[in-house]
């Protein structure tokens, strides 16, 4: 298992053009925040959205964050885990940007602790739709074949998958926010379950937009689960500013808070 002194955690940036406040303090993070780690793991969705790495290598702005994602893993160790968002992220573009790849989930070792590291979007079983649907579409070869159709029908079908997921989450969230809550985070049964089967007292993942950090048990089993934030700066009007990532060193873990730091 690979061991790592210190590390800091991210998930979810959703980084877009139309989000330029949230890539800026990406930017700013790899220069001036990750200096003093050893390694840095991204825990999926950094793209709001991924149709293939020959889309990404036309289009300016994945091409800058592709920079930042040299420069960062020139000096730091950077890991990649898949988001349900940006699980197109292949070969070329992890080859470019120097990140590993690391299969979801992965157990590895910060700080004398071993850890689950996870995007969570297959924990949340209780959305027996969507499981079906990640089941499918990470298949490899029906990724394969969509990666052989032209670019603008791809990005036209991301499109669509895209908006019928937002407009089905946010009539849920509007109508019936319990059932969205009950559907939009992981469950507790997955979570023992992974932990039982990698034999692991310690969880983070991301995805759920819900950091936190809780104590849980099921039977005898007991485990810390630490989620992710995800990143917005640039929607004030409605959310609060949010960006922050998770450090873990011999001091402990702890969350930083990327939008008073700046
Ligand atoms: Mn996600």
């Amino acid at each position: 298992m690979p061991e790592h002194t210190s590390a800091l955690l991210i998930s979810d940036l959703h980084l877009t053009p139309s989000m330029p406040l949230t890539a800026q303090r990406f930017f700013d993070f790899v220069e001036k925040e990750t200096n003093d780690v050893e390694s840095v793991f991204i825990l999926g969705d950094l793209f709001e959205y991924w149709v293939g790495d020959d889309a990404g290598a036309r289009s300016p702005f994945q091409q800058e964050v592709l920079r930042a994602l040299f420069a960062l893993s020139s000096k730091t160790k950077t890991y990649y885990i898949h988001g349900n968002r940006d699980f197109l992220i292949g070969q070329d573009f992890l080859k470019r940007s120097g990140m590993q790849l690391l299969p979801d989930p992965s157990k590895v070792m910060i700080a004398g602790d071993e850890w689950v590291i996870s995007h969570g979007d297959a924990l949340c079983t209780n959305d027996l739709s969507y499981q079906v649907f990640r089941t499918w579409v990470r298949k490899p070869w029906l990724q394969k074949l969509f990666l052989r159709l032209p670019l603008d029908w791809r990005r036209g079908i991301a499109r669509t998958l895209r908006s019928n997921s937002t407009a089905k989450y946010e009539r849920a969230a509007r109508y019936t926010p319990d059932v969205a809550r009950y559907k939009g985070d992981v469950t507790l049964v997955a979570c023992a379950n992974l932990m039982g089967v990698y034999g692991s007292e310690r969880l983070i993942h991301g995805h759920t937009h819900l950091p936190a950090r809780h104590h849980e048990s099921m039977g005898s089993k007991e485990w810390q689960r630490y989620v992710l934030s995800d990143w917005d700066l640039d929607h004030p009007e409605t959310v609060l500013p949010k960006a922050s990532a998770l450090r873990i060193d011999l001091h402990g873990v702890r969350y930083i808070d990327l939008v008073k730091s700046t």
